[in-house]
């Protein structure tokens, strides 16, 4: 097998496999081309090739998510490696494993004059998971093997994330060696269990509490963690909140936690704050539960993961437990009764369904706006489908429904940019071929994001729809923007542009709808024959002086449905 001569490069990509590492995606440059020449040779290698850099780390993440695999990353100096942070950090926030290895010129050369050259060194420092500059001439049985082998393990065991691997190198960048594929033997990634003593404050705490509250932020879908919550959920002093990102479901949970906290009378909300929070996942969207949460007095907070352990979201963190939500609630599973009972679970499950019971009928009278959309889109939406959701708007529309039956919801909900949602889409729908992959996104996104389309990989079991109103709708329905003399110059942004000549120039099928009954047509064909051709784009045209009035009037009238 053909190799770069750089020894470094080849100690590196034998141990990414080791991790689990089997695809990396190649931004073009010259400075990288011993990584990418090795990568491209090696038979276990996957190589995909995306010019703009900040797409092809958001790809990455995609890819990862959707294989729950390390991927690899690799561009030249200078510039293009900055182009990697937006994703890098959401990769941190989400705990997904990108291996990034970034080509440099050698240290003497920095900062003297030359081409493409910054100070790469620490540049992704707060958020990855360590970094590493490895000499190019690091050996096979040396230090640099056992570190490099060290920042991998911190990559994919635990508390998974980013890490960066700089690579100097010097000229020649293009010469090769004849190299043995040696064999690869996997990391043991094994965790050490939690110990059962630092359980025993939980445990006196969660017998002795009337009213419990678990809470579910984002999560890759968990057929075992789903079911044991589901058991728990039957207790009915226990009330279980998930957000569609949790990709949890059940018919005890309440999945849509905004709509449920709206419809709390004031004079009422003290009965339905808990005296035990439990809470697990990433990312949980709801403000509205945050600071419902921060304002209830004398909470007594757990959280299960092994990530961020200082995070203190509701102000009110008793204890962070290192083990997996699985295991917690196993052995909760086993524990003997709880002591006290009390319907709390079942006031907030019955909330639930008191507004459920209205909801259908109300938003199939309103107007055509975005709510309506979201309203048609959740009814169409095919069972099973990967739903990717945009921010900002969509991700909170989205929460206001009922999840499709065992559709999978994603979003990048780690720092909420919309800079790189539908890259993030497009990797993860790559290797979910045989699935229907939908991307709902507004227009600013979409836009902002274009250059995702600019791929060799777009497959048909791609289809997008396009919410456009003409700016960033989630600036007039948060308090704040809205009531600023600004609001349409420098937050909502109002813009003309389509989506037309851009399907045009990357050759995806577009079509567009602006009315109630054009698109449940539309929709009622959309999703069928995915997998086939190009992608398919559907643009939905809405009115925006009317979408923040349509919203506000659900929230009101949904408060008289209890
Ligand atoms: C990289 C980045 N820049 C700016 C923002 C702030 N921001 C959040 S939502 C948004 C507008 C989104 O508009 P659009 O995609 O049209 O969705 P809509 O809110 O209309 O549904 C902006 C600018 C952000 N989240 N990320």
């Amino acid at each position: 097998m053909i190799a770069s001569d750089k020894s470094s490069v080849q100690i590196l990509l034998k141990r990414c496999l080791a991790a689990g590492m089997k695809t990396i995606v190649c931004s073009p440059g010259s400075r990288n081309a011993p990584i990418v020449i090795s990568a491209d040779s090696h038979p276990d290698i996957e190589t995909l090739v995306i010019h703009d850099e900040r797409v092809a780390a958001f790809y990455a993440l995609g890819i990862s998510l959707a294989t729950r695999e390390p991927v690899g990353l690799t561009c030249t100096s200078g510039s293009a490696m900055l182009n990697y942070y937006p994703a890098i950090a959401e990769a941190y926030y989400q705990c997904v494993p990108l291996i990034i290895m970034t080509a440099d010129r050698p240290e003497e050369w920095i900062n003297h004059g030359d081409g493409q050259t910054i100070v790469q060194k620490g540049v992704y420092n707060n958020h990855v998971h360590g970094e590493l500059v490895i000499p190019e001439s690091a050996k096979e049985k040396g230090v640099y093997a056992e570190k490099i082998e060290e920042l991998l393990r911190n990559a994919i065991t635990g508390w998974r994330g980013p890490v960066h691997f700089n690579l100097p190198f010097a000229e020649p960048l293009y010469d090769t060696a004849e190299v043995t594929a040696s064999e690869v033997f996997p990391f043991n990634v094994g965790i050490e269990p939690f110990r059962a003593e630092s359980l025993r404050a939980f445990k006196k705490e969660w017998k002795a509490a009337k009213k419990i509250m678990v809470l579910v932020g984002q999560m890759d879908r968990d057929v075992g963690t789903e079911k044991l919550i589901n058991d728990l959920s039957l207790d009915p002093s226990i009330c279980v909140l998930v957000e569609n990102t949790s990709n949890l479901s059940g018919s005890r949970l309440n999945h849509c936690i905004d709509r449920s906290l709206n419809v709390i009378p004031e004079d009422q909300w003290d009965e339905f704050k808990p005296d035990l929070l439990l809470t697990f996942g990433g990312a949980v969207i709801s403000k509205r539960i945050k600071t419902f949460l921060r304002n209830t007095k004398g909470l007594k907070h757990f959280r299960v993961g092994f990530e961020f352990p200082e995070m203190d979201t509701y102000r009110h963190l008793t204890q962070h437990i290192f083990a997996s939500p699985f295991d917690i609630l196993k052995i909760l599973q086993k524990e003997e009764m709880r002591k006290y009972h009390s319907n709390f679970g079942s006031k907030w499950k019955q909330l639930d369904f008191l507004v459920k019971d209205h909801q259908d009928l109300y938003l199939d009278s309103i107007e055509f706006s975005d709510l309506k959309v979201f309203h048609w889109i959740n009814q169409f939406l095919p069972n099973g489908t990967y739903l990717h959701m945009a921010n900002s708007s969509v991700v909170r529309y989205c929460q206001l429904f009922d999840p499709v039956q065992d559709a999978k919801y994603y979003g990048n909900r780690g720092t909420s940019g919309i800079d790189g949602s539908t890259s993030t889409a497009l990797g993860f729908a790559f290797k979910m071929r045989e699935n229907l992959n939908v991307l709902v996104t507004g227009d600013i996104s979409f836009l902002y994001d274009s250059n995702a389309l600019w791929t060799k990989y777009l497959l048909g079991n791609v289809k997008i729809i396009l919410v456009n109103n003409n700016g960033g709708g989630i600036f007039k329905i948060i308090d704040g923007p809205s009531s600023t003399p600004q609001l349409e110059e420098y937050f909502e942004a109002k813009h003309e542009q389509t989506a037309e000549h851009i399907c045009r120039a990357f050759n995806i099928n577009y079509r567009s709808v602006s009315d109630d009954t054009g698109l449940q047509g539309e929709l009622s064909t959309f999703f069928k024959d995915f997998g086939v051709g190009r992608p398919d784009l559907l643009e939905v045209f809405t009115d925006s002086s009317r979408n923040d009035k349509v919203l506000k009037n659900y929230f009101q009238e949904a408060k008289t449905w209890i």
